[in-house]
């Protein structure tokens, strides 16, 4: 294996702590195939006070079964273990400065075929990594360029919204290569109805005419850092709301950013070769709460953080 990130030292995988250069899996794994699998993304900060701390770890493990219940996928291990198993996994990681996890849940190695059988062979794993700025060091700055993609978010009959399903990214996939190709940071794809839906992995917020806006959860992932957001501002007094809107709504906007877990707090700088500008007002005082927040230098929000 060859990265530029840091790579956690050990995975957990199956209720074992194993060498990460150890952990291989067969040809014949069915999500490999076909994509049925689940995973979250959580990121793991160092917090003032010189200790590690996962940022709203409940909620993502509770996301990813929610996730796996929508796949009728099985998990054999409870919250509870999955949460400790996600703090075994920063500590054995040997990485100091804070990091990435990645928990996944897929189907392994069996009969090949689109109807997976009665009790597949479900396996978990949590990786670590190092990431940094998602979209890079230039858009977290100074804001990103960003395109509205001509690949649409699926139908909610066809992509099951409430779950982060590992199948569903090739639609993000085919949307980021895009963007990227036409010298852009980042896509965002419309709904199949037109309207603004989210980022190829991040939601979006507009702010305009004093109001902070987000669209509704109907087309979109439940982003953990959407809710994170949507509480912060309002804690702040902004006016917050959860409507759709178009795409010129959009271009007209005083503040655009992104949120994930992955993005962190992205500002937008231009859509479509339309200039929004450097990050505004709000965006950097709401980025600035929740870096603090993050880093535990806000007691009111410390149950969002899990301590390892
Ligand atoms: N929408 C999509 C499609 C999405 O993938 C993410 C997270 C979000 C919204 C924001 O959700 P949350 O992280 O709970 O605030 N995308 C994850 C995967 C990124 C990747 O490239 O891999 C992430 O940010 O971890």
């Amino acid at each position: 294996m060859s990265f530029k990130q840091k790579i956690g030292e050990y995975i957990w995988w199956n209720g074992k702590k194993v060498k990460t250069e150890e952990a291989k899996i067969g040809l014949f794994t069915h999500s490999l195939h076909y994509g049925l699998g689940a995973f979250e993304g959580i990121r793991c900060y160092k917090t003032t006070d010189n200790r590690l701390a996962v940022f709203r770890l409940p909620e993502h493990i509770q996301r990813l079964i929610d996730s796996c219940k929508i796949a009728h996928m099985n998990v054999p291990y409870s919250k509870q273990e999955l949460v400790d198993a996600c703090v075994e996994v920063v500590k054995n990681s040997g990485i100091a400065s804070g990091c990435y996890l990645r928990p996944l849940v897929f189907i392994g190695e069996g009969p090949l075929g689109l109807y997976p059988g009665k009790n597949p062979p479900i396996e978990v794993a949590i990786m670590a990594w190092e990431w940094g700025s998602y979209l890079g060091n230039d858009a977290k700055d100074a804001g990103a360029k960003i395109k509205i993609s001509s690949y649409s978010r699926g139908h909610v009959n066809s992509t099951m919204t409430k779950a982060k399903l590992s199948g569903q990214y090739v639609n993000s996939i085919l949307a980021r290569i895009e963007a990227v190709e036409n010298g852009c940071d980042e896509a965002l794809l419309l709904d199949t109805d037109g309207y603004v839906s989210e980022g190829s992995g991040e939601n979006i917020f507009i702010y305009r005419k004093g109001v902070l806006k987000t669209t509704p959860l109907t087309s979109v992932l439940e982003g953990i850092t959407r809710d994170s957001i949507l509480q912060i501002a309002k804690d702040f007094g902004i006016e917050v709301v959860e409507e759709r809107f178009t795409r010129d709504e959009l271009y007209c906007a005083d503040e655009v950013f992104f949120t994930g877990t992955a993005a962190e707090i992205t500002p937008i700088q231009e859509i479509d070769h339309r200039e929004i500008g450097k990050p505004g007002p709000i965006t950097k005082k709401i980025s600035q709460k929740f870096f603090d927040v993050v880093q535990g230098k806000d007691s009111k929000y410390s149950k969002w953080l899990t301590h390892c």
